[in-house]
């Protein structure tokens, strides 16, 4: 009886730990110990947040293996996000370029964006309402628009992330200095200093992060899986 209610124990516990994501749309648990963003399927948006906020003060790194599809032509890509939007973890943005992020153009302040934000995006398909170049790319992005002024490579113009691969992606704040620091498959790609606490999100240091993609017309499966962790909040 002892064993038995061991047993159950064991697999209540096991079963708890995907629960740590807050799942909306397409976002699904998969087989691997990975989380589904979108199939492989035109016009799907999927967001998984992390359920404990986190605390802007205090030192932050993740490590992540990221996944974004085996077709060169496919689209969207996905977004690592930290926002502090009013409606918590039910937020999102539009589908298709927006990544479930953002909205269709910076000027355009209706339909669904996410705010106030920061993210960075994995972006596999090019817009020109978004000022992508023309290859896949890594940038970051601020309050719900995916426009971007720059990126990373600058000068690999064939590089691809639709590759069928994990991609190991590094997020680090730092707080003393007020850094952050991203690393895609071991390079550095984005280093950059804001006040986030106060100059993003308005006094408030705990935050909701997660991830979001969609797709559009063009499709991808995507999806992301936890290396590593390490928060305080
Ligand atoms: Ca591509
Ligand atoms: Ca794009």
């Amino acid at each position: 009886m002892r064993i038995l209610l061991l047993l159950a124990l064991i697999g209540a516990w096991f079963k708890e730990l995907p629960a740590q994501y807050v799942l909306i749309g397409q976002a699904a648990y998969m087989n691997n110990d990975c989380i589904q963003l979108t199939p492989d399927v035109a016009y799907s948006e999927g967001i998984a947040y992390y359920r404990t906020r986190l605390n802007l003060r205090h030192f932050f790194q993740v490590e992540f293996d990221i996944y974004l599809g085996d077709k060169e032509e496919g689209a969207d890509g996905i977004t690592f996000v930290i926002h502090n939007d009013r409606r918590g973890f039910e937020a999102f943005g539009t589908w298709g370029e927006c990544m479930g992020y953002g909205r269709w153009s910076k000027y355009y302040r209706a339909g669904a964006f996410i705010a106030p934000s920061i993210a960075i995006e994995f972006d596999t398909y090019p817009n020109w309402q978004q000022n992508d170049p023309l290859h896949d790319h890594v940038a970051y992005l601020e309050d719900g628009t995916n426009y971007h002024e720059a990126w990373w490579p600058l000068h690999e113009t064939h590089f691809n992330l639709e590759d069928d691969r994990l991609h190991s992606f590094v997020f680090r704040w730092e707080p003393d200095s007020q850094q952050i620091t991203v690393w895609l498959d071991g390079q550095m790609v984005y280093r950059g200093r804001r006040d986030l606490i106060n100059e993003v999100f308005k006094g408030e240091p705990y935050v909701i992060w997660g991830f979001t993609a969609s797709t559009g017309r063009a499709s991808n499966l995507q999806y992301f899986c936890l290396r590593n962790m390490a928060m305080k909040n």
